[in-house]
């Protein structure tokens, strides 16, 4: 049966920032292990990624510090990029969006499904940022998430909850540019009507097939995968808009599409084509071979692109015609860092390039951990406590151990030369068998998609071989001469087991396998010679070996977890004034603070910033005068339990006396909360 052909492609990362361990561990390490893995099994596969180079994330990051969107992504094309190599992550190609055959390939794909009919082309009201003179979609517009609360969910999709959403989804939306509330504008796109795509999805995502005949196996994707799109689709699939009002991205190519580009989630899927295309013409490949036929699609992702992978995409696909859709879509759950997410905003990160260039021979060490600790179906927790821990008590005491006494031994008492298997005792059988199986249970892991037990089992191998020479101890054996033969047996299968790790370590430690290969004079690729008990002719000759792994000492921990501490602390001191100067209790007893309820609301005329409020304080109705007006409408406060400052002095505001203030929370990027108790308390009660 000839081996099935894949095209794996890993998320496009964003250019607008460098990667750090989350985006690592939950899509591009995981991606790297299962092609390795096709390959040395035969497999003829494709793996491509590149960066996604257009969309509000951006334009919103060239807008911050003050330059191009072409700067950034040039600047963070290159970042990732090297950060990539140098952390040996084998694509075929790392391409980017904002490459010329990128902008033909989407414009091309956008006039077939056009021409086919897939679209519809609605006028709609879409929130507008009067400030800016620019509609607002997707990044530009944050809010909050009508399913989980979160504060700050964009106008396409929650990060928080995963879920996709549209703009005036949101409640209280808030434009990105300016910071305020915006308005309502006309404005056309073209949509694409999913919901006539609703029954063959169904099917499709419930048991593989379309039009009745079988395309991959539900049963081998992930449930949160299934669950997700279910949960979408049950909901009702909606008309999406596929364009927008902007100029970076890809132009609309037809009629009526100046001053419009492709909604990023349509151009950067359709970048998998056009990176293959690109590798396809830099080797002399046929890059449809890649995207049509008898070939598994296969989409490493994080959970927050599901829907954009296991619905929109296979949708646009489906729609082109002739193209593959997903065999699977490995979505991974959330890493999180130190007993908190990973933030890029508030520095709370470990970036990859920084990692390399600290730790330039410790790439297998995290690729181990990183691996060890996957977020494969719940979030997961990387800590510098358990790195230190894994890699001195597996790595290092485990595998590394087994290695070095199977090496010194053979070099000490055979000068390297691999002596002969003797007679096997029933443990030696047994060990032999064992050394058969686990390949073979590595590789059913594979290709299911569960590489943190697949590396567990490799190392199952270090485990067994460390065990056997303690358990059998050819240095107390070696002492009597009678014992000639059984050390000689003992030792053979010791460095059999060495050089079955160095094949089935290969996907997961290339690095550490190329060093075993090395020491053994032996390398093998081909996944198939794995489980042999005789790798290693009698006779054959290995060399002196070298440590495979230093121990992580506690010096390294500390000076990482208060590099950690200190970003973040500067991260959130260079967004916040310095402490005020000390004051006293009796001070602080002077300031008489309450809750009250806002009963009226409206806007101080000629002040964009000021609300008058009537508020019920418990002891009377006052009227006090906010500037808040640029973050709340009046009737959005309506109703609010606040926090006053009641024995402020009382002060003219354009006209209007105010007596006493409001007292509201500010964030780093300038957004404005009311404070208010946690439980329902009525207004009056005193704030001490
Ligand atoms: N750029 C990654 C993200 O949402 C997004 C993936 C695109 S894959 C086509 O963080
Ligand atoms: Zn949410």
């Amino acid at each position: 049966m000839s081996k099935a052909k894949y095209t794996v492609t890993a998320a496009l990362p964003y250019a607008n920032g460098p990667l750090h361990l989350g985006h690592v561990a939950g899509v591009y390490l995981p991606s790297d292990i299962f092609v390795r893995f096709l390959r040395m099994n035969h497999h003829d596969v494709a793996f491509i990624c590149g960066s996604d180079e257009h969309g509000a994330a951006i334009t919103l990051r060239a807008k911050k510090e003050g330059t191009t969107p072409q700067e950034i992504v040039d600047k963070y094309n290159a970042i990732i990029g090297k950060a990539f190599q140098d952390f040996d992550i084998s694509f075929d190609i790392f391409h980017r969006t904002s490459a010329e055959i990128h902008h033909e390939t989407a414009q091309e794909f956008f006039k077939v499904l056009d021409e086919k009919g897939h679209f519809t082309k609605e006028t709609s009201q879409q929130y507008f940022d009067e400030e800016f003179e620019q509609f607002l979609a997707d990044r530009y517009i944050t809010g909050t998430c009508p399913n989980c609360g979160n504060e700050n969910a964009y106008g396409d999709q929650c990060e928080n909850c995963g879920s996709a959403l549209s703009p005036t989804d949101l409640k209280n939306p808030k434009s990105t540019l300016s910071g305020k509330t915006p308005i309502m504008k006309e404005t056309s796109h073209w949509y694409l009507p999913m919901e006539r795509h609703e029954d063959w999805l169904k099917d499709w995502i419930q048991q593989g097939t379309l039009d009745g005949v079988q395309q991959h196996d539900p049963k081998k994707w992930r449930n949160q995968v299934v669950g997700q799109c279910m949960s979408w689709i049950d909901n009702g699939l909606r008309p999406r808009a596929m364009t927008r009002d902007l100029d970076w991205g890809v132009k609309v190519p037809v009629t009526g599409g100046d001053g419009k580009v492709l909604y990023v989630w349509l151009d950067a899927p359709i970048g998998y084509i056009s990176a293959t295309k690109q590798w396809a013409a830099d080797n002399n490949k046929n890059w449809e071979d890649y995207w049509t036929g008898d070939r598994k699609l296969i989409h490493f992702i994080g959970k927050d692109n599901i829907v954009f992978h296991a619905i929109i995409f296979p949708i646009l696909l489906k729609a082109h015609e002739g193209l593959v859709l997903p065999d699977n879509v490995p979505a991974y759950e959330f890493l999180n860092l130190e007993g908190d997410k990973f933030s890029t905003s508030r520095n709370w990160a470990v970036w990859l390039h920084e990692y390399i260039e600290a730790y330039p021979e410790k790439i297998d060490e995290l690729k181990y951990v990183l691996t060890a600790i996957a977020p494969e179906t719940k979030d997961s927790e990387f800590t510098w406590k358990e790195y230190q821990t894994r890699v001195n008590s597996e790595l290092a005491d485990i595998l590394g151990n087994f290695v070095n006494r199977a090496l010194v031994l053979t070099n000490k008492y055979y000068d390297g030369a691999v002596p002969e298997q003797g007679n096997l005792t029933e443990e030696d059988q047994k060990i032999l068998d064992e050394v058969a199986a686990i390949p073979q249970r590595i590789s059913k892991l594979v290709y299911d998609y569960k590489l943190r037990e697949a590396q567990a089992e490799a190392m199952n191998l270090a485990r067994l071989g460390n065990k056997y020479l303690a358990d059998t101890e050819p240095w107390k054996l070696v002492k009597s001469e009678e014992n000639a033969d059984r050390v000689q047996t003992i030792m053979n299968i010791a460095l059999q087991i060495t050089a079955n790790l160095s094949i089935v370590l290969k996907p997961f430690l290339p690095a550490t396998a190329s060093k075993l290969s090395e020491f053994l004079n032996f390398d093998e690729n081909d996944w198939t010679q794995a489980g042999s008990p005789n790798l290693l002719p009698t006779g054959h000759s290995t060399n002196k070996p070298s440590i495979l792994f230093q121990k992580i000492e506690d010096e390294m921990v500390e000076k990482e977890v208060e590099k950690l501490n200190a970003a973040n602390a500067s991260e959130a001191a260079a967004n916040f004034p310095p402490q005020k100067e000390e004051t006293s209790f009796d001070d602080f007893t002077k300031l008489d603070i309450r809750l009250g309820k806002i009963l009226e609301a409206e806007k101080v005329k000629k002040a964009d910033k000021l609300l008058k409020l009537l508020v019920d304080t418990g002891i009377d109705k006052r009227t006090i005068v906010s500037g808040i007006a640029q973050h709340y409408s009046p009737k959005e406060v309506v109703g609010k339990t606040v926090t006053v400052l009641m024995n402020l002095a009382p002060r003219k505001i354009r006209g209007v006396e105010s007596q006493g203030m409001i007292l509201m929370a500010e964030d780093a990027e300038g957004n404005l909360s009311f404070v208010s108790p946690e439980k329902d308390f009525a207004q009056g009660g005193e704030v001490r």
